[in-house]
């Protein structure tokens, strides 16, 4: 099969998957090269604008507010305080600024206008702007464009069978009508998920071939490994093997040849030899930052070296033409 010209069935990404090691790597490889500069590096910074307390039950997610853990809830932010954040990104060499919420959905209230004068305020920094802020409508979505948003992120997290072993709260149908609305609006889709949650390679292989089949994939498929948080009932799931990581992104990246591909959360747990496989296999995005949402990511010296020991360069911002 050349490099997916058709849509691929679900045996078609199971084959890929479970490629041997060497193989799958040296063809991600080939199809990352033919698509993008392999030196060229993605840099997103998150901010957390409003965290914890959260009516959602995911299962890996310590902002959930009935689970006990060591995030405490805080109020959404000020504008002045995110942008603030978002130069110091911009500063840092960061193209993108993605802002998260620990909302189920958005509500068409005060809140909701003070995060499209966030969205305003960092597209006039120069930045792209994402956000991921729960559930949304379209005429929501709507709104978001007009303030200038690029990105909005909301991840399928695992395949549609396994999805109620994490998640009660809301359903897979729930997920992939807020895709669609962000889709409509115009806005770029950021939508991924988590390895090491206890899924089988086939809820793997299943997430990936409902990414790659929607409608259009998505421009952003962010691949996180399971941050494992105390007091989340995932608190004592084992590090993902990085072979599992590294399969999952590779496969990403043959089904999904112009998509960024971002090695997400997780990299702290990961030497700089996993990280380049994970690079070399097709990744060509991270977030960077002291700081995910709300657990710690390795900070901008460790990142400037791992950079300089791979030749790698954070790529500019992509302004939106109109
Ligand atoms: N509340 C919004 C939502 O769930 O859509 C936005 C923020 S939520 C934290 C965004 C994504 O972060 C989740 O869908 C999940 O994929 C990822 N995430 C959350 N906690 C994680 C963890 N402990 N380890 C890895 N990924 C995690
Ligand atoms: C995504 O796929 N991963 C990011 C972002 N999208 C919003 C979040 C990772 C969160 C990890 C746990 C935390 O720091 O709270
Ligand atoms: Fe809430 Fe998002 Fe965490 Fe789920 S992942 S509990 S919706 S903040």
């Amino acid at each position: 099969m050349n490099e997916m010209s058709t849509r691929p069935t679900l045996e078609d990404v199971a084959a890929i998957y479970r490629t041997p090691a060497l193989d799958l790597i040296f063809r991600a490889a080939k199809v990352h090269r033919a698509h993008h500069d392999p030196s060229s590096v993605q840099v997103c910074v998150l901010q957390s604008i409003k965290t914890g307390g959260c009516p959602e039950d995911c299962g890996y997610c310590p902002q959930a507010a009935r689970y006990h853990t060591a995030v405490e809830a805080e109020p959404l932010m000020d504008v002045g305080a995110v942008l603030d954040a978002a130069r110091s990104a911009r500063d840092s060499g960061a193209s993108r600024f993605c802002m998260g919420a620990a909302w189920r959905e958005v509500k068409d209230n005060r809140q909701f206008d003070r995060v499209l004068e966030m969205i305003r305020g960092v597209k006039d920094l120069g930045l792209e702007a994402c956000c991921t802020l729960g559930m949304v409508t379209e005429d929501q979505a709507r709104r978001m464009k007009e303030a200038g948003l690029d990105a909005y992120n909301h991840n399928l997290d695992t395949s549609e069978e396994y999805y109620d072993r994490i998640i009660q709260t809301r359903t897979y149908r729930d997920r992939l009508d807020t895709l669609a609305n962000v889709r409509k609006a115009g806005i770029t889709v950021c939508c991924g998920g988590i390895v090491g949650m206890g899924e089988s390679d086939d809820d793997r292989i299943a997430l990936l071939h409902t990414l790659a089949s929607l409608p259009e994939p998505p421009e952003s498929v962010p691949i996180n490994a399971l941050v494992a948080v105390e007091g989340t009932p995932l608190a004592e799931r084992p590090n993902v093997s990085i072979w599992d990581m590294v399969r999952t992104i590779a496969t990403a990246r043959i089904l999904m040849p112009t998509s960024m591909v971002r090695l997400s959360a997780g990299r702290l747990g990961m030497t700089e030899s996993d990280q380049a496989l994970c690079f070399l296999a097709g990744a060509n995005s991270i977030f960077a930052g002291d700081k995910l949402l709300t657990t710690p990511n390795p900070g901008p010296d460790r990142d400037q070296i791992l950079f300089d020991n791979l030749g790698l360069t954070p790529r500019a911002a992509v302004v939106a033409v109109e």
